[in-house]
């Protein structure tokens, strides 16, 4: 049977629809999120609730003249069934699909590309700038963004700039009192007294738009009208904060009511000035195992759909656990031990810290910088904050970990989750730069486990030391312990050899070990005998252990899970050059300098050649190809001589 979803090409196709049309379609639209994201896994609880806001801003602007940019973009699966990838929807999230966010290189409809919160305001701010320069005015540029990313500060940076410039732009606060957890803040909290006061103001946006038709003296009216209500302000307006920085306020509105929401941004379009809608919705709307549990329902793996129960793998903990339950047993230990997180609880594996030791855990909302330098007060009261953050978020905290951090050398410990491929949230969500911008700061300490123990072993050593430490670690599962296996004292800067070789060493960090490890078993049965060394510290480096390796071979892989160009393998380089040792071959296996695509972590490694396989294949041409090129020629043929090859020269 044809769905009015099959007759929606382009948001041009909304406009022909009736309001109660594009409330069946709203529903229509609900199944397929569902059932796709049951299969492929995504932001479920986020897109549900955005689906009759979404219909509503295409069905009275026109995309892409009008511009809408989404925050986070993880609410944004309507919007692509609705613009153009409908019939490749299936492949969200997955390796060469659809994105999980909006992506400007995908469709002319994604105005902007986002992943990162709080940042639509400032780039519509911009969109709007640029159509003033060329003179389209009339062009609406719409930002939608959360309540939970309106605690980022760089939202409030472009309400106060925005509030000013007078232009012709559009707010809309999708308000559903959670981040991914509970939206936490005194602004929340003022949202929500604006929601509970039960004020409905748009009645005052529909009297101005009805003045201002009134030949000749309508735009005096409203005047009048205004000054009036400035005078009458604090006392009855809700949304008073945006009134007094430049926007006028209207909600709140109900973000389900289509028919409501269309009348209203009908209305909008017509104000050329800066708007504030606030929208209220509920996250999960439509499915009853989100409404219920929209906290587990915002990012999910795949799950049954009658159900509800997320589809697990496997039983192994991954590292975020392990860090949870290696924090609980820190607090217990150490009373100076406190947590904090930026809107990450349940995601950075504190939710359980959080239950128990509820006043030594901090969640500061969508806000990386303010979190870092939070820390660094806490630290100077003789505490020791561990701000459990991931790799690709703590990027917008560089200036505080240089300035408020490390310059003073402070105590902070950085849990430093998800760093190195993290999956199907793709290229804004890879941790891949970390190490490029924490080794180079004076005093920070940088590390990465390459299982539990070690883990463990690392935040008691980063609780004893008295300076910044950031420990680095990646979304997947950890191998489990053989019952025998023990936690090996080390010290900081301290690596090991975990298994010799004569045909080489490799130098590996974090995971990337187990890696070399089953890469080594590979190329040992083909003959070829690599040894690998666990590095543990990116910085300081274990130089000793290094001088060691380079005494059995000149040929050494370093490996990594991170950008070549300036992390753990760029370091053992610079340290080769101080030491003037340039008879050492090294192979650096890591990222290259592109943005890595989105897909499942393991086929995302294996094209990067960081699987064990592709470890094997690199270390095999390569070495391979230096050993031929060592060998003696063969006269005849002018090319290398064969069979000897697999005995390297250490
Ligand atoms: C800088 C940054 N930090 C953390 C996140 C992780 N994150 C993704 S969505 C989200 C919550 C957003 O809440 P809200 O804007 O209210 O949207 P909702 O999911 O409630 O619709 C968080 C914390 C992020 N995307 N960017």
């Amino acid at each position: 049977m044809a769905t009015y979803l099959d007759m929606i090409d382009c948001p041009a196709d909304l406009k022909k629809l009736h309001v109660d049309q594009l409330e069946r379609l709203a529903g229509e639209i609900r199944e397929r999120i569902i059932d796709v994201v049951s299969h492929n896994g995504g932001h479920l609880a986020s897109s549900l609730g955005a689906v009759e806001l979404t219909l509503a801003l295409h069905y009275v602007f026109d995309s892409p003249a009008d511009k809408i940019v989404w925050d986070v973009g993880h609410q944004s699966y309507a919007h692509k069934l609705v613009t153009g990838r409908k019939d490749r929807f299936e492949s969200i999230r997955k390796i060469d699909g659809v994105s999980g966010f909006p992506k400007i290189a995908e469709s002319p409809h994604d105005a902007f590309g986002t992943g990162h919160s709080s940042t639509s305001i400032s780039a519509a701010l911009g969109l709007a700038a640029g159509r003033d320069l060329r003179g389209e005015h009339e062009r609406k540029m719409i930002a939608v963004i959360g309540d939970g990313s309106m605690t980022g500060g760089m939202a409030y940076e472009a309400l106060n700039n925005a509030g000013q410039t007078m232009r012709n732009f559009l707010v809309v606060l999708n308000d559903n009192k959670m981040a991914i957890s509970k939206s936490v803040g005194a602004m929340s909290a003022y949202l929500n007294r604006i929601i509970t006061s039960n004020f409905y103001n748009h009645v005052k946006l529909e009297l101005e738009v009805l003045l201002m038709r009134i030949p000749r003296i309508g735009k005096m009216l409203v005047r009048f009208a205004q000054k009036v209500e400035e005078s009458l302000k604090g006392l009855v307006v809700p949304g008073i904060l945006f009134e007094e920085m430049g926007f006028c306020y209207i909600g709140p509105v109900d973000g389900h009511d289509l028919r409501s929401l269309i009348r209203i941004l009908k209305s909008v379009k017509k104000l050329e000035k800066p708007i504030f809608l606030h929208v209220v919705t509920t996250k999960g709307k439509g499915y009853l195992h989100s409404e219920n549990n929209p906290e587990g329902f915002h990012g999910t793996g795949s799950f049954d759909q009658e159900t509800g129960e997320v589809l697990k793998k496997t039983d192994n903990k991954s590292y975020t656990t392990i860090f949870g339950d290696t924090m609980i047993e820190l607090a217990r230990a150490d009373s100076r031990v406190v947590a904090i997180t930026a809107a990450m609880s349940h995601g950075t594996g504190l939710s359980r810290f959080a239950e128990l030791y509820p006043k030594r855990f901090f969640d500061v909302g969508i806000a990386e910088e303010h979190a870092v330098t939070f820390a660094a007060g806490l630290a100077l009261q003789g505490y020791r904050p561990v701000v459990a953050v991931y790799s690709t978020f703590l990027q917008r905290s560089y200036d505080q970990i240089v300035h408020d951090v490390c310059l003073q050398k402070l105590p902070v410990i950085f849990a430093v989750d998800r760093a190195g491929i993290v999956g199907e949230d793709g290229p804004t969500h890879h941790g891949v730069f970390d190490i490029g911008y924490l080794r180079h700061i004076p005093n920070m300490t940088v590390m990465q486990p390459k299982d539990a123990l070690e883990m463990q072993r690392m935040f008691r050593l980063a609780l004893e030391h008295n300076g910044p430490v950031a420990i680095r670690y990646p979304r997947c599962e950890v191998a489990k312990a053989a019952a025998t296996e023990k936690e090996q004292p080390f010290a900081i800067g301290e690596g090991e050899i975990v298994r010799h070789g004569t045909g080489g060493y490799v130098i590996a960090i974090g995971e990337m070990v187990n890696a070399a490890l089953e890469a080594r078993r590979i190329l040992a049965a083909e003959g070829i005998d690599v040894g690998v060394a666990n590095a543990r510290f990116v910085k300081p480096l274990d130089t000793a252990l290094f001088e060691t390796l380079l005494g059995m071979t000149k040929r050494i892989a370093v490996i990594e899970e991170h950008a070549l160009s300036c992390g753990f393998g760029s370091a053992v380089l610079e340290w080769l050059a101080t030491k003037k040792m340039t008879d050492v071959a090294v192979l650096r296996l890591g990222i290259p300098d592109r943005f890595v695509e989105q897909g499942g972590r393991g086929e995302l490694l294996g094209r990067l050649a960081l699987s064990p396989e592709g470890i094997a294949r690199r270390l095999r041409d390569e070495w391979l190809r230096a050993d031929r090129l060592q060998q003696p020629q063969d006269p005849g043929s002018g090319r290398a001589a064969s069979g000897t090859i697999i005995n390297f020269q250490p």
